[in-house]
């Protein structure tokens, strides 16, 4: 049984993230999307929030299920018995981010990083482009899965 575990903020949610979270799970029996906790970002959705649309948006992909990560990620993939650590790439912003976590982490314990390449037609998404496009009263639909419209623009709301 091999198992992946796929962290992000997901604040919110992207059909960027989505198709990554596809392709791990033609590669591992299973794939946790890891919603994380305490990042270091200040999330517009709240935990609960970014939890359900995950879990909404992925309920359709077999053997991929969502849980809330908290502290260091190493521990939380040493718990579930993951094997890989998932990341989706869009370019070369996202290696040069993402390369020293990779080495972190293995350094830590041992996991290795698998880096996906994404679909190129959803490599300008990011949910920080989907967060500013709806502050500013752009249309998101496009972008993002169903019910993700309706929890942004209710934030952004009460924000
Ligand atoms: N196409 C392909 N991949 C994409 C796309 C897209 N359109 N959009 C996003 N992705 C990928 C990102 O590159 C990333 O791999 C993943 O999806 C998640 O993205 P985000 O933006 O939701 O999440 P981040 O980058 O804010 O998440 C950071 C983490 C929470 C994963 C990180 O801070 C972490 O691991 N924290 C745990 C604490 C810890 O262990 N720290 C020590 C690490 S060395």
């Amino acid at each position: 049984m091999t198992i992946a575990v796929l962290p992000g903020s997901f604040d919110p949610i992207t059909l960027g993230h989505l198709d990554i979270a596809a392709r791990a799970g033609a590669l591992f029996d299973e794939v946790i999307v890891a919603v994380a906790h305490n990042s270091t970002k200040t999330p517009l959705l709240d935990l609960e929030t970014r939890v359900r649309l995950a879990a909404d948006a992925t309920a359709g992909l077999d053997g991929v299920r969502v849980e809330i990560v908290d502290g260091l990620l190493v521990d939380f993939c040493a718990r579930r018995g993951a094997n890989a650590i998932v990341k989706g790439l869009r370019g070369g912003a996202d290696y040069d981010y993402e390369r020293p976590m990779a080495l972190m982490n293995r350094s830590l314990t041992g996991i290795e990083t698998v880096f996906v390449t994404g679909d190129n037609s959803l490599s300008h998404i990011a949910s920080s482009l989907v967060r500013d496009v709806a502050r500013h009263g752009g249309d998101i639909a496009p972008y993002v899965p169903d019910g993700v419209v309706d929890a942004v623009t209710a934030a952004l709301r009460e924000a």
